[in-house]
């Protein structure tokens, strides 16, 4: 008795130990302790939730039902109290009964099911399209169509290093938070279309009741129409691989308005940020841009003091191939490793992008001065391609 005492002692102090964490319910994700689904901001979520407290009252009644019947049953034709078993065979009632009942229940459950995964699917009529393209470990957004058409941008995990790392106190949106929210109007039909660009990824946002595997080689329409202004998120849902859970989503619901001058604004800065890739950049241009590519792209592999990690992402600090010939350096970024964490960044990055972050990686740590010229210019990398 004093050892069960003891036990739930350790539990209850484990239970406020995790209260007292001071976790606060995050807006637009996870409550503290939250176990019912999330309400959401679309009719689909509200269905969603509508069917799964539908089917888990029926399976609760029919549980009751069927044990309360054998249970009472045990109990009060036991042997003891004298009771006789019947010996009858075949009792065409029960057997009518026992096929017509479950089946009626069975339809009734798959039809408003059945609706509703339809209308998930059915991406007919969308006002705005948008691919999603899953990568080892961030997210790729690109406009297709509407006001902002043409813009695209990778989605980067925003929490700090230095607070994965246990270094700084955990922030309030803690592994939730990007550098480049996927925006979009509220009140329109936006359809993703999802698909991943080296492993199995899956976009997730629980408000937005979507969750879509990002599958190499095959493209997943799903949609949603946000009824409420505001940030929504959600995290990458794949089960296996090192950094699913460090690719979070965050959504961001704007008015129309809103949503025009964003998309003006983002097409200005795609305008300025299509850097000319003829255009002479100075070698301090390329380092201050390839720091902030390296900062986005590169850190959670290669690590900021490019070190790397010892059996799993090699130093670029003292590394044969960036101390060594561009053109070699040139191809391990346009190409990647494959079959390696070691993506193909030639798909993500533009020329200016790539011979910066190259020329970043020659110039500093310790390879600063060693190795052979460390200038790679946006030029040899559009000619690499
Ligand atoms: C998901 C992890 C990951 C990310 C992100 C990543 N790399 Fe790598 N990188 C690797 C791995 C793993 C290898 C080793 C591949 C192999 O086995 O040869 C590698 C190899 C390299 C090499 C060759 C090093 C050598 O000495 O063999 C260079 C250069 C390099 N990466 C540069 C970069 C740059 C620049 C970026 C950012 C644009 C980047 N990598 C992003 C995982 C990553
Ligand atoms: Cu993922």
């Amino acid at each position: 008795m004093k050892k069960v005492r003891g036990l739930l002692g350790a539990c209850a102090m484990l239970l406020c130990g995790v209260v007292s964490a001071q976790v606060k319910d995050m807006p637009g994700g996870p409550r503290v302790n939250q176990l019912n689904l999330s309400e959401g901001v679309t009719q689909i979520a509200r269905d969603v939730a509508w069917l799964h407290w539908f089917m888990l009252i029926v399976c609760l009644v029919i549980f009751v039902a069927v044990f309360g019947v054998m249970f009472y049953s045990i109990w009060a034709h036991r042997k003891s109290r004298g009771a006789k078993a019947a010996t009858f065979h075949e009792h065409l009632g029960v057997e009518v009964a026992w096929t017509v009942i479950p089946f009626i229940i069975v339809i009734a459950m798959a039809l408003p099911a059945t609706r509703t995964v339809v209308a998930m699917k059915d991406t007919s009529g969308a006002d705005i399209t948008v691919k999603v393209t899953g990568y080892q470990w961030k997210w790729g957004y690109e406009y297709i169509d509407g006001p902002a058409a043409g813009v695209k941008f990778l989605s980067n995990l925003a929490t700090p290093r230095a607070q994965i790392e246990g270094k700084e106190p955990r922030g309030p949106l803690y592994l939730m938070e990007v550098d480049n929210p996927l925006v979009v109007p509220v009140g329109k039909k936006i359809r993703i279309s999802v698909t991943g660009g080296d492993v199995i990824h899956s976009w997730m946002v629980p408000d937005l009741a979507v969750k879509q595997d990002a599958i190499p080689g095959f493209i997943r329409s799903v949609w949603f129409r946000a009824e409420k202004v505001g940030e929504y998120r959600g995290q990458c849902a794949e089960l296996c691989g090192k950094d699913h859970a460090f690719m979070p989503i965050v959504v961001k619901v704007v008015s129309e308005q809103d949503y025009a001058s964003w998309s003006a604004e983002q097409k200005k800065l795609l305008a300025a940020a299509a850097d000319d890739p003829n255009k002479e950049w100075s070698a301090a241009d390329l380092i201050a841009r390839g720091e902030k590519v390296y900062a986005a792209n590169c850190v959670a592999c290669h690590q900021g003091s490019g070190k790397g990690v010892v059996g799993a992402f090699p130093a670029l600090d003292g590394s044969k191939i960036v101390l060594g010939p561009k053109a070699d350096n040139i191809q391990i970024l346009l190409k990647g490793k494959p079959g390696t964490a070691m993506a193909a960044f030639g798909g993500q990055l533009n020329d200016v992008e790539i011979a910066s972050v190259i020329t970043f990686s020659r110039a500093s740590w310790s390879n600063a001065g060693k190795g052979q010229d460390p200038v790679v210019s946006p030029a040899d990398v559009k000619a690499a391609r």
